[in-house]
């Protein structure tokens, strides 16, 4: 019997319930092996604290590659999420193609940007360089802001199906084969996710919570990998994960003085009940 292995590159926010913090334990959740790269160190995540350190890891990156080929470690599933610097994002290109399974899944969350910006510390040689990545990646799984960023599309909040449509072709210009569109609403109250796959459209619609929590894109992503590597179409996955986001979401708006992140720690029993 095979046993799914994943791995993913992404931060270290020490605090913050983003990045590592949250893909470990949730692909761990799901039922599969998660091997971790750290790109960077954060005492936290940049998003509303301040004076926070960074412990950029890039320079470690082409020796941890090296030894994972001497000893022929390989990866059923690939999954890149906040990356610390520019120059990184051309490791993880190498990672990407040094360390893949026969058909491993190669997963890009350009997590990058969010409400029509982007994240402190990232500058348009990032994006472009991002594009490079994305072009590797059988899912992408960007936001509306990420989308537009990559696409050099002016941002903005009100659209309609054809816009949306329009960006995903630019997105699969760029190289990527399917993209999973996350926060896509067409109607007021409701969002959803869009899984644009082998040029086929489909649309998962939720509900809008009136809270937003900043890492959800990471749980999101996290939630989707797992998914998709227990076996579930993307589609599936991608409606696995927007239900475990949405919930998560809902339990933190009840609880005082966590502005930080979502609590996604007493809903993973759901998310396993899920994938049952
Ligand atoms: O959730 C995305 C993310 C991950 N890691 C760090 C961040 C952010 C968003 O701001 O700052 C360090």
């Amino acid at each position: 019997m095979s046993y799914p292995r994943v791995l993913t590159v992404q931060d270290i926010s020490c605090v913050g319930q983003c990045s590592l913090t949250v893909a470990l334990p949730i692909i761990s959740a799901c039922g599969v092996e998660t091997c971790v790269l750290p790109s960077a160190v954060l005492s936290t995540h940049t998003g509303g604290f301040s004076g926070f350190t960074f412990r950029d890891l890039t320079d470690d990156m082409s020796g941890i590659l090296a030894h994972w080929q001497k000893e022929k470690i390989t990866f059923g599933a690939i999954y890149s999420g906040y990356l610390g610097s520019t120059k990184q994002i051309k490791y993880v290109s190498d990672i990407f193609d040094g360390v893949a399974a026969e058909h491993c899944v190669k997963v890009v969350d350009p997590a990058m940007a969010d409400h029509g910006k982007l994240y402190y510390g990232f500058d348009m040689p990032f994006v472009e360089a991002m594009k490079t990545l994305c072009a590797k990646a059988d899912y992408l799984l960007p936001n509306l802001t990420e989308a537009c960023f990559l696409t050099d599309t002016p941002y903005t909040e009100t659209y309609d199906r054809a816009f949306i449509d329009e960006l995903l072709q630019k997105l699969c210009a760029l190289g990527c084969k399917n993209v999973i569109f996350t926060g896509v609403s067409y109607e007021a109250g409701k969002t959803g996710v869009v899984v644009y796959e082998n040029g086929v459209y489909n649309y998962y619609e939720h509900e809008l919570l009136p809270n937003s929590c900043h890492g959800t894109g990471d749980i999101y992503a996290s939630a989707f990998v797992g998914s998709l590597m227990r076996g579930k179409s993307a589609f599936e996955a991608a409606r696995i994960a927007a239900d475990f986001a949405v919930s998560c979401i809902r339990y933190t708006a009840d609880l005082k003085d966590h502005w930080y992140g979502a609590a996604f720690e007493p809903m993973l029993g759901g998310l396993i009940e899920a994938l049952k």
